[in-house]
Formats: structure tokens, sequence, C-alpha cells
């Protein structure tokens, strides 16, 4: 996946003021942060990322209306809730190539139902 060097650098601004020391350690070493916004409308943006096997990413969660949750037991992605206001950053090491879809695990408006992130793991 191809970022431009502004949302990376505002991905990694972004998390560099919620990150707790635990997680500003693991950036020194790692991929550049994803931030996923769940939007008003009830869709993730992006959609669909790329990781890669084996890389430990960190995937920041942005809500910017309404209640929204992401998991992935395939992933090792805990049950985590999005919430206004009270970003959210998830360590992620996958295992597995493939693709996994994981749909809102909370109710939150009309989109429910479609709303989902497509994650690609690939080498
Ligand atoms: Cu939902």
């Amino acid at each position: 996946m191809r970022l431009s060097p502004i949302l990376v650098a505002a991905s990694i601004i972004t998390a560099t003021l919620v990150s707790a020391p635990a997680s500003a350690k693991l950036q020194a070493s790692a991929l550049p942060v994803i931030t996923i916004t769940a939007t008003a409308e009830q869709k993730f943006s992006p959609n669909h990322i790329v990781l890669h096997l084996k890389k430990k990413q960190t995937l920041h969660f942005v809500s910017l209306g309404g209640v929204h949750g992401v998991e992935s037991k395939d992933l090792g992605i805990p049950a985590t809730m999005i919430q206004p206001d009270k970003p959210v950053s998830v360590s992620v090491m996958p295992t597995k190539l493939g693709s996994y879809t994981l749909p809102c695990t909370i109710v939150c408006g009309a989109g429910h139902a479609e709303m989902a992130l497509q994650i690609d793991v690939k080498k």
C-alpha cells in the first residue's frame, strides 16, 4: 500500500499525542502507524489496509461519530471499542497470510451491517 508522506506524518503525530510509553518504544522500530477512522456514516476509512507477515504494526482507531468496534481472533486483535474523543491504538503482528474481514462489532447505526474493515496480510 502506498501512503502519502502527509498522511504518514499526520498518523505519526496523532499517534504520538496519545501514545503510552510502551507504544512509543514500539514505534522506533516498527512500520508507520496506520490510522483508521470510523466515520459518522458508519464506514471505516480506509476500509481496506495491507499488513505484512510477521511485521509488528500499530493500528490507530479514531471515531468521528458513534461507537464502533473491531476484533479479530485470527489477527490477534482484541475486542476494541472505538469511541469519539477516545482514540485507541492496537498492536498487531500477523502470523498468517490471507484476507481478513473485520465487521464492526458494535451496532452503530443504519450502515452497521455493511461496516467492515478488510485487512490483507501479505509478505
Ligand atoms: Cu457498527
